[in-house]
């Protein structure tokens, strides 16, 4: 199998610190976004969306979601377990895996893609229509970002790891938006006690660094 991935991008990053939690070791391809290699003929028939990060099974069948690549290996490899062990944990780190992908990475992603020359008429990660920017975007996705991290601001106040007491999917994708949302200038500060000693910790796990 292979995975194509992109070293800076948010969303490969989580599949490979999942797998690098997993211990995991799969093939990798690196699309060159910044030069458009996603959006050419041959990455576009291999993933016609034209984003990262894809998996592509050994028989041809692609898996073109960070999450669902993610729960493919949780099922071949259960331990350690990151997607939870009975209906109500699942459900749980469910609705907070969800929670920071929509209201972190997408209040993240609205600002960004609605700054960056770079995204001029693509807004919209990917090989879709062309999207120009909307300038007010900007400032209501940082708007969002800070609401998305006083909200886990208050959730690590309570709470050692974004779901519950021990480290899971959710906390990956938390530290990766944490990190995300410096490239639109929202950072955690004094404000964010709780949050900067969850983000220590993780960032001191080996797969912070895959
Ligand atoms: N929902 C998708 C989002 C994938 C996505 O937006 N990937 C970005 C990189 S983080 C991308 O491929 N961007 C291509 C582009 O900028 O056109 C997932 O979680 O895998």
């Amino acid at each position: 199998m292979i995975l194509y991935d992109m070293d800076k991008a948010p969303n490969p990053r989580r599949v490979r610190m999942f797998l690098a939690e997993k211990g995991i070791t799969v093939a990798m391809v690196s699309i060159d976004l910044p030069a458009g290699e996603n959006l050419a003929p041959g990455y576009l028939a291999i993933n016609p969306r034209g984003v990262v990060p894809t998996l592509v099974l050994d028989d041809g069948t692609v898996l073109d979601e960070s999450l669902a690549i993610c729960r493919y290996f949780e099922g071949l490899q259960p331990e350690p377990n990151l997607f939870g062990r009975t209906p109500l944990e699942t459900a749980q780190i469910e609705c907070w895996q969800r929670r920071m992908e929509f209201d972190g990475m997408g209040s993240i992603a609205l600002a960004f893609r609605n700054s960056q020359p770079a995204f001029a008429d693509r807004a919209v990660p990917g090989a879709g229509p062309a999207t120009p920017q909307i300038p007010a975007l900007v400032e209501r996705g940082q708007m969002l970002s800070r609401h998305w991290l006083d909200a886990l601001e208050k959730r690590l106040a309570q709470s050692s790891h974004v779901a519950g007491d021990r480290f899971t999917v959710a906390d990956i994708t938390a530290f990766v938006c944490v990190d995300f949302a410096k490239w639109i200038g929202v950072r955690a500060g004094d404000a964010h006690p709780a949050l900067r000693a969850w983000y220590a910790a993780i960032k001191a796990r080996p797969s912070a660094s895959a």
